[in-house]
Parts: structure tokens; C-alpha cells; sequence
């Protein structure tokens, strides 16, 4: 059975239109990623290092990681001996195989949101200047909405200019309740938030932050007193602290997670752009190199454009018209 019977067997007729949104969302991605793939093994049906070399190479450029490009090589090559394999056009299903593997791994880190068991679930957004926090919380916003949640919205980045006014703009198009304080220390204007989240029954609160990381020590002390704060009104939250990333950023990406998770107990990665980019791979680096699940993945600018990330999915979109 072709690799694309599989999925078609797994896929439900109602996730249609969810596999689409990948699809074109990993179009740049998958362009040039498969189509080099498709010419590799058109050119070598022997599976000698020179293919390897070529195939590590293809890998390295779609941003999947050095480190993690190294580690799913060594895996095909032990693969390809112990099951004793011997065309490019039978390693085809391994390696898509083998990129499963690197993403699920056997560790249980869980890719769903963690919900309050009873109150207000609050999730707090990270990550540096423009990598898409504000636009995440307003498409967030919406998808929760959809579900028939209440939802609110806290502008804590009152450093940049602006910032207030573009959640607000956000609160406006999709009919959502907001918390802001112009001019105002970010705490306050948190406090304000939870507390209300708390005394008029919310079901989900989403806090924006400034994007700064010139200090990672004056972060860290930020975060800690938000966390300390917020803790205090709602117990055990924040639920959820998520990192932004861009994916256009690629390899940084990387470091900025790790650098991040230094700094707080970061819970997952929202990695936004992915429509925009050739360097889809770098989900996997994140979830091997940080080992931090990708929670959503942001594959435009509108609204709609927010997804929760599978894996599943994903890598369909990835490898879409191999078998062709
Ligand atoms: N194509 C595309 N653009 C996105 C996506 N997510 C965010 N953007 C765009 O990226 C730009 C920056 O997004 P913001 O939400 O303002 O980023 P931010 O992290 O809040 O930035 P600061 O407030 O400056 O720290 C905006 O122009 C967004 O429209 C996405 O998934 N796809
Ligand atoms: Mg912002």
C-alpha cells in the first residue's frame, strides 16, 4: 500500500477541508523540499553515500536541523541495512516513516492544550518583536469563540506603541471582550484581566506581552512576577505559557526556543508563518532539538488561518505528490 492509501485511510471525510488548509499552507515548503526528493531518486536508485549525502544536504536546506538531519540519516542507513533494502524508490516510505518517528518520539509531551479542570484556563503568549504574538491571540481568540467559549483578551504589552490598538482592532472584528490600560505597568493590566476572567466566569484568557529579549534577566524577572500575580488569583495558572515563533526565521527559531526556555517554563510552540516560508522542516527541529511540541501553527493572516498542529497533517502536506 502506497504511502497516501495510508492517510487516506486514517483522514475522515469532516478533516477535508482541515488537510487542504495544510496543503496550501506547506506549498512553498513542500516545492522545492519534494521536488528535490522527486529528482534524487530519479538520478540515484542506488542507495550509495552519494545519495545520502544528497538527501542529508535536501534536509539540511528545508530547515529540519543539522542535529536532527544527522540522527534521521543514521536511522535510514541502519533501516536500509537491517531490513536490507536496496532503492531510492523503496526508501521513499522510510524516511517519511522515520520523520514521524523524530516528531513522536517516546516521550509523552502532550501537543493539546492544558485546560483549567474548573475556571478560567489562562494562556500566556511569548516571543520576540513580530514573530506574531497579537495576530495569534486574535486568530486564537476567534477559534475559541467559534466553540462556543467566553473569551478574553489581555493587552499586556503596553511598551510598544501601538500594541494596545492592534489588539483592540482584533477585539473589534471578531466581537471579543478585552481587558487594556494605556500607559499602564504590563502587571496591572494582567491583574485587571485574571481578575475579571475570574469574577465573571471566563472560560479562556489570552495575555499578550511585549516581544523583548535584549535581557534575558530582566525577562526573567518580568515573567516571574507576571506568573507570581497571576498565580495568585487563578491557582496552578498561567495553564499554558506559549512561545511564538516565526518560521521564516528558520535555525534562530531554534535558539530562541531554547534561550526561552531557560528564561520560563515555557509549555509549547506556536509557529506562525509557515504559509510564507521554504523552511517548513523546522517543526521537527523544535520538537528534537528543544523538544517542545508545536501547538499551533499559523498558515496565514486572516483569521481562520490558525490551526492546531498534527502531525499527521503536516507531514501529508510536506509530501503531497510523491507517489505521483
Ligand atoms: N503570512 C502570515 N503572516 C503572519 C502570521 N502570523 C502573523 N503574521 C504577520 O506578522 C506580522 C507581525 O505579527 P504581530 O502579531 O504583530 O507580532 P507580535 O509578536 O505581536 O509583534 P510585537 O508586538 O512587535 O512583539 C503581522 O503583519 C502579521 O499579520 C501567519 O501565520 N502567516
Ligand atoms: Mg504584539
Amino acid at each position: 500500500m502506497g504511502f497516501f492509501d495510508k492517510f487516506k485511510k486514517v483522514f475522515k471525510k469532516e478533516e477535508k477541508e482541515e488537510i487542504e488548509i495544510y496543503d496550501k499552507g506547506l506549498e512553498k515548503t513542500r516545492g522545492k523540499f519534494l521536488s528535490q526528493i522527486i529528482n534524487l531518486n530519479k538520478t540515484h536508485k542506488v542507495l550509495d553515500d552519494d545519495y545520502f549525502e544528497n538527501l542529508e544536504e535536501i534536509l539540511i536546506m528545508s530547515d529540519i536541523g543539522v542535529n536532527t538531519v544527522t540522527k534521521i540519516i543514521d536511522r535510514l542507513k541502519y533501516r536500509v541495512k537491517k531490513e536490507n533494502i536496496k532503492t531510492s524508490e523503496e526508501l521513499k516510505d522510510i524516511i517519511i516513516d522515520e520523520m514521524f518517528i523524530i516528531y513522536v518520539g517516546n516521550d509523552i509531551i502532550t501537543d493539546k492544550i492544558n485546560y483549567a479542570e474548573s475556571g478560567p484556563t489562562v494562556i500566556l503568549f511569548v516571543g520576540v518583536n513580530g514573530a506574531g504574538k497579537t495576530t495569534t491571540i486574535g486568530k486564537m481568540a476567534y477559534k475559541f469563540k467559534s466553540e462556543g467559549k467566553k473569551v478574553l483578551m489581555v493587552a499586556g504589552d503596553t511598551f510598544r506603541a501601538g500594541a494596545t490598538e492592534q489588539l483592540k482592532e482584533w477585539s473589534d472584528k471578531i466581537d471579543c471582550d478585552i481587558v487594556y490600560k494605556e500607559n499602564a505597568d504590563p502587571v496591572s493590566v494582567m491583574y485587571d484581566g485574571v481578575e475579571k476572567a475570574k469574577n465573571e466566569n471566563y472560560d479562556i484568557v489570552l495575555i499578550d506581552t511585549a516581544g523583548r529579549l535584549q535581557n534575558k534577566v530582566n525577562l526573567m524577572k518580568e515573567l516571574e512576577k507576571i506568573n507570581k500575580v497571576i498565580g495568585k488569583i487563578i491557582e496552578s495558572s498561567p495553564h499554558e505559557t506559549l512561545l511564538v515563533l516565526d518560521a521564516t526565521t528558520g535555525q534562530n527559531g531554534i535558539s530562541q526556543a531554547k534561550n526561552f526556555k531557560e528564561i520560563t517554563d515555557i509549555t509549547g510552540i506556536v509557529l506562525t508563518k509557515l504559509d510564507g516560508t521554504a523552511k517548513g522542516g523546522i517543526v521537527l527541529a523544535i520538537k528534537d532539538e528543544a523538544n517542545l511540541p508545536v501547538k499551533y501553527v499559523g498558515l496565514g493572516e486572516k483569521k481562520e488561518d490558525l490551526r492546531v498542529f498534527d502531525i499527521e497533517k503536516y507531514i501529508h502536506g510536506l509530501f503531497k505528490g510523491i507517489d505521483e
